[in-house]
């Protein structure tokens, strides 16, 4: 781990300000489903002198001198992920999900094109059309939805859909979607109406990857994923693509959306894919879905409406409305108990994505610690005690007691004890 002796002397406020986060990451229950503990080799890696280095272009082709070393670093991320997914192409320059998806489209549409994909309050992600976003103002997005009895996408509304609007492209993908997407399914239908398939698998990418999930590389045209979620890598992201669309994909990121790509963080990818190609990640990623589908269990013994009824992946939404609050103050009554969450919209929302009525928790983050099947229920405890006593602050001061004391007994790993 990084002793941080030069940063500690040169600027004490901002050390300060890194020693509180590690304090509250440690000592805190990170529950936020698309956040996780990089290993202190991926941390190594994003502080090394690989960021000097400007290298625009790819691999063999830059516009900048001096890349031949640069060049292996992100060739052996490029070759471990084609490893990791069997993806043909693998661009991994882009420097984030939004912006990965953006070259994606950059690559296969014009503005203006029509596009189908899953509603925000659904489960989907902003850059999957929402009409604040990139996505919605420069395409021509038709939103698909879950089907309300069962909370799950319904792909006979979707087939309804796409032979009605004849999109050009179909995205599947999500950011708070707890089932399995049905790829074959999706390609079925894009071949019907000749569209592209796009999946945006940002949030499962570790649980392919691990091969616990689902595969749509082989499946689908291009396939997206941030690198920071169960992947467990740095905060970045890659496309992965046939043969046949590399050219486009690579022109699309460069010199189409991005300028210089970050090379220490390319490396840090690297490093990450290494461990993901490990035999213990598939335990760790199996791990993730035990835990999250006892989490639902748990939630779901104790009177909570999960939405779709469970998980199948490392992710649940709960809906808060038969508990007298709402996501927000769910979320802040968790915070204050050590425990972090994000709110979330549950499908048809009748309140607003800053104040809806769930909140969306995932275990990949509590499962790189260690912790299994007996915390959960511990943890489903201590969510429900912090639920029910939203507005009494000394119980929940007691709840953040008793969080401190389980992260205590499983500690990040390659971490410091902290003072
Ligand atoms: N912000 C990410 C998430 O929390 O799901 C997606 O971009």
């Amino acid at each position: 781990m990084l002793n941080y002796q030069n940063l500690s002397q040169a600027d004490p406020e901002i050390m300060a300000v890194v020693r509180r986060e590690m304090a509250r990451q440690s000592e805190e229950l990170e529950m936020i489903a698309s956040e996780n503990y990089v290993s202190p080799a991926v941390l190594e890696a994003m502080a090394t002198v690989l960021t000097n280095k400007y290298s625009e272009g790819y691999p063999g082709h830059r516009y900048y001198g001096g890349n031949q070393i640069i060049d292996e670093a992100e060739s052996l991320a490029a070759t471990r992920a084609k490893k990791l997914f069997g993806a043909e192409h693998v661009n991994v320059q882009p420097l984030s999900g939004s912006p990965a998806n953006a070259a994606v489209y950059f690559a296969f549409l014009k503005p203006g094109d029509k596009v189908l994909g899953l509603k925000l309050d659904h489960g989907g992600h902003l850059s999957h059309g929402h009409p604040v976003n990139f996505s919605g103002l420069l395409y021509n997005f038709v939103q698909y939805e879950v089907n309300p009895a069962t909370g799950r996408i319904d792909m006979d509304r979707v087939r309804q859909i796409a032979r009605r609007e004849k999109p050009k492209m179909i995205v599947a993908g999500f950011s708070a979607y707890a089932r399995e997407i049905e790829w074959e399914k999706f390609r079925e239908i894009a071949a019907e109406v000749g569209a592209f398939t796009f999946a945006d698998i940002a949030h499962t990418a570790g649980l392919i990857a691990a091969g616990e999930m689902s595969n749509p590389v082989p499946i689908f045209d291009v396939v997206s994923t941030t690198t920071h979620k169960t992947l467990r890598g740095p905060r970045g992201a890659i496309i992965m693509c046939r043969e046949e669309f590399a050219k486009r994909i690579d022109r699309a990121v460069f010199p189409g959306m991005q300028g210089g790509p970050h090379d220490h963080i390319n490396a840090a990818k690297a490093v990450a894919f290494g461990e993901a190609l490990r035999p213990e990640f598939k335990d760790y990623a199996r791990q993730v879905i035990k835990n999250a589908r006892v989490l639902a269990e748990e939630l779901i013994s104790r009177d909570y409406r999960v939405i779709s009824g469970g998980t199948d992946n490392h992710l649940l939404v709960v809906d808060m409305s038969n508990r007298n609050l709402s996501g927000q103050e769910a979320e802040i009554a968790l915070d204050k108990a050590g425990i972090s969450v994000s709110r979330s919209t549950i499908p048809n929302d009748p309140k607003p994505p800053l104040n809806p009525s769930g909140v969306r928790l995932g275990t990949p983050a509590i499962t790189t610690r260690g912790i299994k099947e007996p915390q959960i229920k511990f943890i489903a405890d201590c969510l429900d005690a912090a639920v029910q006593n939203h507005q009494n602050e000394s119980r929940l001061s007691e709840i953040r007691e008793k969080i401190k004391e389980l992260c205590a007994l499983f500690p990040i790993p390659g971490w410091p004890a902290q003072k």
